[in-house]
């Protein structure tokens, strides 16, 4: 019998292993984590949450008593094509096919409030998810599909008031009293201002639009949940896991306040706050974070005093994580999310969206969304893995790193809270400036080689098969609505409609009354989309945010690296010779706010030397054509995250010639399709920088478009 060993033993034996101090092994994480070679029960001293059981606050072990042995999570995939016929069928075919509840994708314009026909959307309108511009469009996209039975969720927070409205009037007209209606808005508009971008009104009006949701659905929707407050999007923009759990609980505890100080009693509504949150490629970590995040959700709300015990619940959605998944190799994207999927269901997830593998490039083919719903259906199906329930508890690692995690957010949140709270931090822009130095930092990560990303910076293909992508003819979907709308228009009773939205302005303006009341309506009443959004704009007027960029993060990552000093080297020379500094103009076009690109891009190429110009989001070609000369740059580069690519830029570049700036170089990165980069060049584009894209590569690219210009 060999005697007990103790953990010098294994430290010496580590070491002999590995010819250095097992020290040397551990792994600096991003959230500032040390991850040790070796966990053991002496790491789980102090570690106050163990010992709890499921069903139970604080719910570290789920929400649930059975878990997925009582009932597996939802397999819930976010889905919207264009068209609400198009996504209908998708729809239909998908719950056929094992899918257990809708979850609706909205195009920009939708999002940011605008119909279909409004002159600064032309390039979004049904791009990247379906158009809606009245309640006859919702009618359809829910035609067949029983509102009853079937829990909907809709990602909704700029224009949430005329889709919730409509989405009332639908289920009303389709015979469900909206007492009936399950599913979820998303209606959290605080992380709009932080990292998604698809707001409309400022902060405080917007706070008000949230709070009169939970009002209502309160008191007329007992099935339905208000909000699903989203850490997803931050994960997406960059965020460590420590500040996606930290921002997304501060989120909901000033959600929690804003209903309170409406007068809600908190076991009113507390019950029907759900969560949302990313689920990328740190295993146990991500497992690690629904356990945590659990655990201090429990916290937060005991301060508030409820009474009832799901007060204390946070029930969650997941989805993959779309920013792990590569244009590159595209395969690899199914294994992804297969382990992501996995870890979410370890974490205990309520709900789940796995990605498709084409997500990082287009909106998903019927063949890989087949693959992805089929991921979770495998894992449902075939592993074993919901016959227990919180299958990690007790692993020292995994219990380590959910204590470890708990309280790193949980000292985040208090600085959230010495801010005086999330509304106030949002507009000192702390989250946000946060956020974007992590993202920066892992571009520069990830650029350099450190963090492994296979088939992008190891393990490359020669050469890349093509794929079948989806292709959107966006300018036929957009006829097509306007046909729609000029017919709602006619055959609607315009006197109803002007009663109907003034007095929506009225509530608006005059602070009483409950906005989504007067919103359902006018929406009954087939108002538009947009004529509601504007019916508010006209009290609240439009939100716009200056762009600010972070400096010296990737600048300090490649400091001591020869790369940087060539390109600085080069960069001075093209300076000289210029009389100035190179100067780029990083522009956003349309309704498209993923910014996490832009920002990386200006940040990173201020650090290497440019002068950077950043653009504000949403503008029309002509805008930005309009900037770009005023401010005399040489180069425009355009961030396209959301398919307007094809109509924006050939839009720009014609402006641009035809105000005199014909020698402004103009260049693309973003999702852009392969198959798209011959049309943008014969349209005047001088180069396009797909997924994956190298920064420093982009910037010596950059630089070879400058000094060809100067030899001629
Ligand atoms: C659950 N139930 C059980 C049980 N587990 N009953 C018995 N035994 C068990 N073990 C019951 C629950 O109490 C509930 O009934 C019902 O079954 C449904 O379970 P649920 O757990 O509430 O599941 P679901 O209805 O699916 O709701 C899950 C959430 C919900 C609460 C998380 O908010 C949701 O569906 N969210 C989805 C959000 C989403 O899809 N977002 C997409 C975002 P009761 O209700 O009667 O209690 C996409 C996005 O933003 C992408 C990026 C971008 O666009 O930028």
């Amino acid at each position: 019998m060999s005697d007990k060993k103790t953990l010098s033993d294994w430290a010496a034996l580590a070491e002999r292993e590995v010819k250095s101090p097992p020290e040397a092994l551990t792994w600096q994480t991003p959230e500032g984590i040390a991850v040790k070679p070796l966990y053991t029960e002496a790491d789980l001293d102090g570690a106050g949450h163990l010992g709890s059981l499921p069903g139970f606050a604080p719910f570290t072990r789920g929400p649930r008593a059975t878990m997925y042995a009582g009932r597996p999570w939802t397999i819930r995939q976010y889905a919207g094509f264009s068209t609400a016929e198009a996504s209908n069928a998708f729809y239909r075919k998908a719950l056929a096919s094992g899918q257990q509840g809708v979850s609706v994708a909205f195009d920009l314009a939708t999002h940011r409030g605008y119909d279909s026909d409004h002159p600064r959307v032309v390039g979004d309108v049904g791009k990247a998810g379906v158009a809606i511009d009245s309640v006859e469009d919702m009618k359809i996209l829910f035609d067949g599909i029983p509102l009853e039975k079937i829990s909907v969720s809709m990602t909704m927070n700029g224009a949430v008031i005329p889709i919730l409205a409509a989405f009332i009037v639908a289920g009303e007209e389709q015979g469900v009293p909206r007492a009936a209606l399950s599913g979820t808005i998303q209606n959290d508009i605080l992380k709009e201002f932080m990292v998604r971008n698809t707001y409309i009104y400022p902060p405080e009006p917007s706070m008000r639009i949230v709070a009169d949701i939970i009002d209502y659905t309160a008191r007329e929707m007992p099935k339905f949940n208000s909000i699903s407050i989203s850490g997803y999007h931050m994960q997406e923009a960059g965020a460590t896991l420590v500040q996606e759990l930290a921002f997304t609980l501060a989120d909901g505890r000033e959600y929690v306040r804003a209903a309170l100080a409406k007068g809600l009693n908190v076991d009113d509504f507390a019950g029907r706050l759900s969560f949302f949150f990313a689920i990328g490629m740190n295993f146990f970590m991500e497992a690690a974070k629904l356990r945590a995040a659990r655990l201090l959700w429990a916290r937060t709300m005991e301060a508030f005093s409820p009474k009832k015990q799901s007060s204390l619940m946070l029930r969650t959605h997941c989805q993959t994580s779309g920013v792990s998944l590569q244009e590159q190799d595209p395969y690899n994207n199914i294994i992804r999310t297969a382990f992501e999927a996995m870890s979410a269901v370890l974490g205990g997830t309520q709900s789940l969206h796995t990605n498709s593998f084409d997500e990082a490039i287009a909106l998903p083919t019927e063949f890989s969304s087949r693959i992805a719903r089929n991921t979770q259906l495998i894992l449902q199906h075939e592993t074993g893995v919901t016959r227990v329930v919180d299958p990690l508890a007790g692993s020292y690692y995994v219990e380590s790193l959910t204590a470890e995690l708990a309280d790193k957010a949980w000292a985040l949140m208090e600085e959230v809270e010495a801010l005086g709270g999330m509304t106030k931090a949002v507009a000192d822009g702390l989250p946000k400036r946060l956020i974007e130095e992590a993202a920066t930092r892992r571009q520069a990560a990830v650029d350099k080689g450190e963090e492994v990303v296979v088939g992008v910076n190891r393990y490359r293909l020669e050469t890349e098969d093509d794929h079948d992508i989806l292709d959107i003819d966006n300018a036929a979907v957009r006829t097509a609505q306007i046909k729609r709308i000029e017919e709602t228009k006619r055959r609607r009773d315009t006197a109803e409609v002007t009663a109907a939205l003034n007095a929506l302005t009225e509530v608006a303006r005059s602070g009483k009354g409950n906005i989504l009341e007067a919103a359902v309506a006018a929406a009954r009443a087939r108002a538009t989309v947009g004529e509601i959004s504007d019916a508010m704009r006209a009290v609240f007027g439009d939100h716009s945010a200056v762009p600010e960029v972070v400096t010296d993060i990737y600048g300090d990552a490649y400091r001591d690296e020869p790369e940087l000093a060539t390109l600085s080297a080069r960069l001075s020379a093209v300076s000289r010779s210029i009389g100035r500094k190179p100067k780029i103009m990083v522009a956003k076009l349309g309704q498209d706010g993923h910014d996490r690109g832009a920002k990386i891009i200006a940040s990173a190429f201020g650090d290497i030397g440019f002068d950077v110009l950043a653009g504000p989001l949403f503008q029309t070609p002509e805008e930005a054509a309009d900037m770009a000369l005023a401010a005399n740059v040489h180069v425009v580069g355009v961030s396209s995250l959301a398919a307007g690519h094809k109509t924006l830029l050939p839009q720009l570049v014609e402006t641009l010639k035809a105000r005199g700036g014909g020698e402004v170089i103009v260049v693309c990165g973003g999702v852009v399709p392969r198959q798209d980069y011959q049309f943008l060049m014969d349209h005047g584009v001088a180069a396009v920088f797909g997924p994956g894209t190298n920064v420093m590569e982009a910037g010596r690219a950059v630089l070879d478009l400058l000094e060809g210009r100067l030899r001629n």
